[in-house]
């Protein structure tokens, strides 16, 4: 299979988020991705290509222009007040507050944001740009003919919505990739969302449409991030309702939990018909991961690639989270390998 990476995520590192009341370094770090391109070259899995540059019209196809402008500014801005910390939001326009845009950055910045994990750094912009791009170049071999490609993409994405960032995301690669294919001519494409974390992002993106299938297999949101979306009950709004399928599940869920729900959230994948299936990667559900709380172990991501693989469709693998950093890249790469060993 082949893997594109860049290593402009090296640009993207932030230093801390709020954690049980403490400031913890950033789980979301740059050597998570190292690890995964370890795994990949160590396995010898295929082929790794830096990105093509496909230019800003791709990602504004997801994001609101408004959206682009202010993320791509916004460290320049913060410089100007002589600050080098990271630039982080606290006021949200939750309720009974007003959703106007204030003229200060960190007015701004809670006005195009969702929650405090999301740090901007002076190379946050390009890290994520690239992963897009990144995400963008494994599309572009899909449409090419090839049969899968794995975008090992970071900072990840499915957190991220048209106008919001969170939940460590800015850019959602996997949303980018899906309108990338329906642009080129597919007219059906599958999201599956295996990261332990709800798709908010990806999920609010293409709720009212039907052109993309989403479904999300996820820590339940009444216990767990992203809290506020991610529900049994979001089944699609207008033209979109029907077209959206969450499968949240309780604390402690193991393999089998798991995997029934992925045979639900497969049989909803077939009856839809997809041209495409973009999978939004990440392998916090795994045991040990240390913000997370599903058992999955690493022989389980060999089965979750085989069963991916039965679906017969396309595949685009995109990388979404995954904090257990020292078998980040086992977990990851042995969900492709399932899927290799499996697809013929
Ligand atoms: N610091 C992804 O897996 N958790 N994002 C906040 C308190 C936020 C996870 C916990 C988790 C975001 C892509
Ligand atoms: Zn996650």
């Amino acid at each position: 299979m082949l893997t594109i990476y860049s290593d402009d995520h090296h640009l993207h590192h932030g230093r801390c988020e709020l954690m049980d009341g403490q400031l913890m370094p950033c789980f979301e770090m740059p050597s998570r991705a190292d690890h995964v391109l370890q795994r990949v070259k160590d396995r010898e899995l295929g082929p790794v290509q830096a990105p093509y540059d496909f230019g800003l019209a791709p990602l504004q196809r997801i994001h609101n222009r408004d959206y682009l402008d202010f993320f791509k500014g916004a460290w320049a801005r913060w410089t100007e007040y002589g600050e080098d910390g990271d630039l982080l939001p606290y006021t949200w326009p939750a309720r009974t507050l007003r959703r106007v845009l204030p003229t200060s950055l960190h007015g701004q910045l809670g006005y195009y944001s969702f929650d405090g994990g999301a740090p901007i750094t002076a190379g946050t912009w390009q890290a994520a740009y690239s992963a897009a791009q990144v995400a963008l170049t494994a599309q572009q071999a899909i449409q090419r003919g090839a049969h899968s490609a794995f975008a090992l993409c970071r900072p990840p994405g499915h957190h991220a919505a048209s106008d919001l960032m969170g939940g460590y995301c800015y850019l959602n690669n996997a949303a980018i990739a899906a309108q990338a294919f329906l642009d080129q001519g597919h007219r059906k494409v599958a999201i599956l969302d295996v990261d332990y974390h709800h798709g908010n992002g990806t999920q609010s993106i293409f709720y009212d449409r039907r052109d993309v299938l989403f479904t999300s297999i996820h820590g339940h949101p009444e216990a767990e991030f992203p809290f506020f979306l991610g529900y049994a009950d979001e089944r699609g709004e207008g033209a979109g309702e029907g077209f959206n399928f969450n499968y949240p599940l309780p604390a402690g869920s193991g393999w089998d939990t798991w995997s029934a729900a992925l045979e639900q959230a497969c049989r909803e994948i077939e009856h839809y018909g997809a041209d495409i299936l973009v999978v939004s990667l990440g392998v916090d559900t795994f045991k040990d991961d240390p913000i997370s709380q599903f058992k999955l172990d690493s022989p389980d991501y060999l089965t979750m690639g085989a069963r991916i693989a039965r679906l017969g469709k396309p595949t685009l693998f995109v990388m979404e989270g995954g904090y257990a950093v020292e078998e980040i890249g086992i977990n990851a790469v042995n969900v492709l390998e399932g899927f290799e060993g499996a697809a013929q």
